[in-house]
C-alpha cells in the first residue's frame, strides 16, 4: 500500500497528520528547490501554520535539476512522512502542505505559469549555495556562469532560480499583478541581500528600467534556517514503511531541533509562521552569524577532518575526544568571540546544544555529504572569521586547520591512497590543481590560495593566514588527521 490521500486515514494511529481539509487548500507559495531540507523545515512550518490558521498557502514545489522527488511524490498526492529521530527514540508525521511537484527542466513553462497566478505571494528558495550562480567571495553575479549566459539569452525558457524569478517577475509587472516576495532559505550570509543583489544585477542586464523597478518593488526579506537533515536512504525508507504501515518513497529524515529567524518584510501578505515558532524579526543578521560560524563552519571543519581520519559520520566523528575538543575549541576561542549575539542568546548554551546535536546517534549524517561544495561554503563558514580575528591581531589556528582540511580533502585522494568524490562547482579546477601539486602541501596550498572566488585576494596576500593554513596542511600529510586530532 503506498502513502496518498486515498490510503491516508489507514496509516498507524501514532502518526501526525494534516488537521485541515486539504481539498481546500490553493497555492500561495512557490518553492524552488524542493529537496528534503524544506520538505523537513520550511514545509513544516507551513503545515503547523495551516493547522492552527488556516490559508491560502499550500506549497508547489519546483525542482531546478531532477524529477526525482516529483516522481516519488506525485503518486502519493504530495504526501510525505518527516521522521524526528535522537536518542529518545523516534516520532513521524505525514505532512501535507505541498500540493504539487514541478520539473523545471520539463516543463519551465509551466513553473513560469505558477509563479504568475495572482494567488502566489511568496517564493522560496532552497538551491544551495551553488544554485545562486554567484561569486562566493563577493556574492555578486557570476555573469560567465553558463547557465546565466543561457538565462539572458533565452529568458522565457530559463535553467536559474534567478533566471525564473527574473522572468515570472517581469510577466506580473506586465499584467499588473504584485510582485511575490523573493525569501531565501539557504545558509548564504545575508541571504535575502544577496538574492536581492544577484537578482537585481540579473534585470539590470536584462533592462535597466526593469532592474530600477526589481530594486524598487521586490521585498527580499533575510532569513536564518536551522535544522540537520541528512540524505534519507534504503534502510530509511523500509523502516518508515514499517512503521507507518504504507509505502513512502522519499520520507525526510531530522532531528528534532528546528530553528527558523525571519525579517518580517511581506508586503503581499504571508502565513501565520509567528505562531508555530517561527521568530519575526527586524535584522537576521546576529542569528545567522552566530549559525554560520558556530554550526556551519564546525560541521564543515568536522567533515573535512572527519572523513580524512576515516569517520562515516558527525557522530562518529565527534566521539573522537581530539574532534570534540577541537570544535570547541574552535567555538569558545575562535568563532564565539567575533559574535555580535542577537538579543536573549545564551551563547554557553547554543554551543553545548550543537555539541548535543552532532553527537546524535539516530541520524547518521554523513561526513561525506557536508564535504560537499566547499568552495561554496568555506567564505561565510570559516573565511570571514578569519579575516575578522586577523584584522583584531587575534590567532586563527582552529580555524586554519579547517581550511587546510579542506585542502587535503579537495585534493582528491584519502590517506590510504583511495580516490575521494569529491563534489563540487570547480571539481575540475581542484583536480588539476591536485595534479599539478603532486602531493606537495606547499605547492597544493599555494595554488588553492589563488581561487579568488573562494579566497578573495586579501587572504593569499596574508602571511598570517598563509602561514597557519600552510602548516596545518604539511602537519595533516605527514602525521595524517588522526594523530592531528589527537593533539588538539
Ligand atoms: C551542513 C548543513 O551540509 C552542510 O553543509 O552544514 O546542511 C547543516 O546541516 C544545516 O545548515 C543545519 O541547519
Amino acid at each position: 500500500m503506498r502513502l496518498n490521500a486515498q490510503t491516508l486515514p489507514t496509516v498507524a494511529a501514532t502518526v501526525q497528520r494534516p488537521a485541515y481539509d486539504r481539498s481546500a487548500l490553493e497555492p500561495g507559495i512557490v518553492h524552488l528547490g524542493i529537496g528534503a531540507f524544506h520538505r523537513a523545515h520550511q514545509a513544516v512550518y507551513t503545515e503547523d501554520a495551516l493547522n492552527r490558521a488556516f490559508g491560502p498557502w499550500g506549497i508547489v514545489g519546483v525542482s531546478l535539476r531532477s524529477p526525482d522527488t516529483r516522481d516519488a511524490l506525485a503518486p502519493q498526492d504530495g504526501l510525505y512522512t518527516v521522521a524526528v529521530r535522537d536518542a529518545a527514540g523516534e516520532s513521524l508525521r505525514v505532512v501535507g502542505s505541498i500540493l504539487e511537484c514541478l520539473v523545471a527542466p520539463e516543463d519551465p513553462a509551466a513553473v513560469l505559469e505558477r509563479m504568475t497566478r495572482p494567488s502566489v505571494r511568496i517564493v522560496t528558495v532552497t538551491v544551495t549555495e551553488k544554485g545562486y550562480c554567484h561569486d562566493p567571495a563577493t556574492g555578486a553575479l557570476n555573469e560567465s556562469h553558463p547557465d546565466i549566459v543561457h538565462d539572458l539569452a533565452e529568458p522565457e525558457r530559463p535553467r536559474t532560480a534567478v533566471g525564473f524569478l527574473a522572468e515570472a517577475l517581469a510577466r506580473r509587472h506586465a499584467l499588473g499583478l504584485a510582485p511575490f516576495t523573493v525569501l531565501s532559505c539557504d545558509n548564504l550570509p545575508s541571504n535575502g541581500d544577496t538574492v536581492a543583489g544577484i537578482l537585481r544585477r540579473f534585470a539590470t542586464l536584462r533592462s535597466p528600467e526593469f532592474g530600477a523597478w526589481v530594486t524598487e518593488a521586490v521585498a527580499c526579506p533575510n532569513s536564518m534556517v536551522d535544522r540537520i537533515v541528512p540524505a534519507t536512504t534504503e534502510a530509511d525508507r523500509a523502516h518508515v514503511a514499517a512503521a507507518l504501515g504504507a509505502e513512502d518513497s522519499w520520507p525526510v529524515m531530522t532531528e528534532r531541533f528546528t530553528q527558523w529567524v525571519v525579517e518580517d518584510r511581506f508586503p503581499a501578505g504571508r502565513p501565520a509562521w509567528e505562531l508555530e515558532g517561527v521568530e519575526m524579526v527586524a535584522d537576521v543578521h546576529p542569528y545567522e552569524t552566530m549559525k554560520l560560524r558556530l554550526l556551519n563552519g564546525s560541521h564543515s571543519t568536522l567533515a573535512y577532518l572527519g572523513y580524512l581520519a576515516g569517520y562515516e559520520t558527525v557522530s562518529d566523528a565527534i566521539s573522537d575526544p581530539g574532534m570534540a575538543r577541537l570544535i570547541r575549541g574552535l567555538m569558545d576561542e575562535e568563532s564565539g568571540p567575533t559574535l555580535h549575539l542577537p538579543p536573549g542568546a545564551d551563547l554557553e548554551r547554543y554551543k553545548d546544544a550543537l555539541i548535543e546535536r552532532f553527537r546524535n546517534p539516530a541520524l547518521r549524517h554523513r561526513t561525506w555529504q557536508i564535504a560537499m561544495d566547499g568552495t561554496q561554503k568555506l567564505p561565510q563558514r570559516l573565511l570571514g572569521t578569519a579575516r575578522e580575528r586577523l584584522a583584531a591581531g587575534a590567532s586563527i589556528d582552529r580555524l586554519a586547520l579547517g581550511v587546510a582540511a579542506w585542502m587535503r580533502y579537495a585534493a582528491g585522494v584519502d590517506e590510504q591512497g583511495k580516490p575521494i568524490d569529491v563534489r563540487d562547482p570547480l571539481a575540475a579546477r581542484l583536480a588539476e590543481i591536485a595534479a599539478d601539486a603532486k602531493g606537495d602541501p606547499d605547492r597544493l596550498a599555494g595554488w588553492l590560495f589563488g581561487l579568488t572566488a573562494v579566497f578573495g585576494s586579501d587572504l593569499p596576500a596574508d602571511p598570517r593566514f598563509t602561514g597557519p593554513v600552510s602548516a596545518a596542511l604539511r602537519r595533516l600529510y605527514a602525521e595524517g588527521a588522526r594523530a592531528v586530532l589527537a593533539a588538539a
